[in-house]
């Protein structure tokens, strides 16, 4: 109930009974700095629809009642009221729509950095009341947070059991459960597999969306395509939907910009590792950082995070009949196969790049879309530890880091309605990768 000091005339009917849930909500699309970086202010215009439309924003700064002149019109959320506003804390507040002008030409004009959180309250509370599990129901064409990917893992698994089934690995450093499923007809002999991860690094939202859509795909595609269906009849397909979980949701909860775990050790105040710095690939010798508070941190030592030694150990497990491992990140359009660690050309680089290349002919035929195929160190840059490098090494011949649309316009901000395109030709780049191992099983 909206019990708190400021509700009633001045919040009006929208508050009525939502107060707290309201802040829940106010959480999302935030993207704040770390600790003691720059504050960070939001506003926006609202749908202006109806009077009741509100925006909700938040952000830091210090001096609110003198940067501020619409304070005694705005309603503040966090911390209770103006007077309570310190520096280098989080502000919240909700700016009726009468002042939305006011209030956004002040913050503009004082040049305080700010993010709208709640751009229409009123449908925010529309959403809220409508009582549903999630607000926001799982799509393939949209960025899913981790609730609704969790509650489709379980949904696609149950709903499709000749050709999926699904395997805890793990807990993630918070955890939460890493679910791999496994796409293939079952058989009573042991098949040969690929393995393939998305969302090693959080706010590359594509990545993840990717793996919603592969599976889609190759579940709805099994009996009409003929090479899905070649395929996981003869093979199986394991995918990890999201690798950095904790990450993931914390860019959908706190900071979208996040890259690493979110894992914590005494001794430091910054969170987390560089999942693609945390294998045990030439750990930390070139391309990483032993400074916890950088995102390229590799970790304590190799395999410190919990995700990458649930997901190392799995692929050790199961070396025998993993034949290729691909992960999925964005942005810049490439296709990077061994090594990153090193100048030095792997074993089956001639090989490995015949296929990048088809790989990539085959994505470009679809939409035009052009990538570049070749060694990480020498097509992006040297970095050690990467899950490719690893995988490589242990024996996985064909090991392959894909990095998505696009080459900077959006970057990790794709829109949504790039993630049909993006999939689909990124279809055909994994499946022209499968061909070949299907063809060629060592
Ligand atoms: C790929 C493979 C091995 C090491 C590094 C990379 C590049 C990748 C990274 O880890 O820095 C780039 C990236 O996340 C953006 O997706
Ligand atoms: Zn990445």
């Amino acid at each position: 109930m909206c019990n708190g000091p400021r509700c009633g005339a001045t919040i009006g009917r929208t508050c009525q009974g939502q107060k707290k849930d309201l802040m829940g909500q106010s959480k999302v699309d935030i993207g704040r700095g770390e600790k003691g970086g720059e504050g960070a202010w939001g506003v926006e215009r609202a749908e202006e629809e109806e009077e009741e439309a509100f925006v909700c924003v938040r952000g830091r700064e210090s001096d609110w009642d003198n940067t501020l002149p619409t304070s005694s019109s705005v309603d503040f959320w966090s911390p209770e009221s103006a007077e309570l506003v310190n520096i280098d804390i989080d502000v919240d507040i909700r700016v009726p729509a009468m002042y939305l002008d006011m209030v956004y030409t002040t913050l503009q004009q004082s040049d305080m950095e700010h993010e709208v959180l709640i751009e229409d309250l009123q449908s925010a509370v529309d959403g809220q009341m409508d009582n549903k599990p999630s607000p926001r129901a799982h799509s393939y064409t949209k960025y899913n947070n981790w609730d609704n990917i969790q509650s489709w893992i379980a949904s696609i698994s149950s709903s499709n059991s000749n050709l999926i089934s699904k395997q805890v690995i793990g807990n993630t450093y918070e955890g939460r459960p890493m679910t791999v499923l496994k796409l293939g007809k079952t058989s009573s002999s042991t098949k040969p597999a690929i393995f393939m991860d998305c969302g090693i690094h959080a706010r590359e939202w594509i990545s993840t969306a990717f793996c919603q859509w592969f599976v889609k795909e190759a579940l709805s595609t099994y009996g009409s395509d003929s090479q899905m269906t070649s395929l996981l009849d003869q093979m199986d397909v394991f995918v990890l939907p999201v690798f950095n979980i904790d990450g993931y949701d914390f860019t959908h909860k706190s900071n979208r910009m996040w890259r690493k775990t979110r894992s914590k050790r005494s001794g430091s105040s910054c969170y987390g590792a560089d999942p693609n710095r945390n294998f045990n690939a030439g750990w930390c010798t070139v391309g990483a950082s032993s400074n916890p508070c950088s995102d390229t941190f590799c970790g304590h030592q190799p395999e410190s995070e919990i995700e990458v030694k649930n997901v190392a150990d799995f692929i050790r497990r199961n070396k025998s009949i993993l034949k290729a491992y691909i992960t999925i990140h964005s942005y810049s359009q490439l296709l990077l196969f061994p090594y990153s660690y090193s100048f030095s050309l792997a074993a089956d680089h001639s090989e490995l790049l015949k296929v990048a290349d088809g790989a990539s002919a085959a994505l470009r035929s679809l939409y035009g879309t052009r990538y570049t195929s070749g060694p990480g160190a020498a097509t992006i840059y040297p970095a050690a530890g990467g899950s490719d490098d690893w995988a490589y090494d242990l024996g996985v011949k064909y090991s392959y880091t894909f990095e998505l649309r696009d080459t900077g316009r959006y970057g990790f901000l794709l829109p949504e309605s790039q993630i049909e395109p993006t999939c689909e030709e990124t279809m055909l780049a994994v499946k022209y990768i499968a061909a070949h191992v299907q063809k060629n099983l060592y």
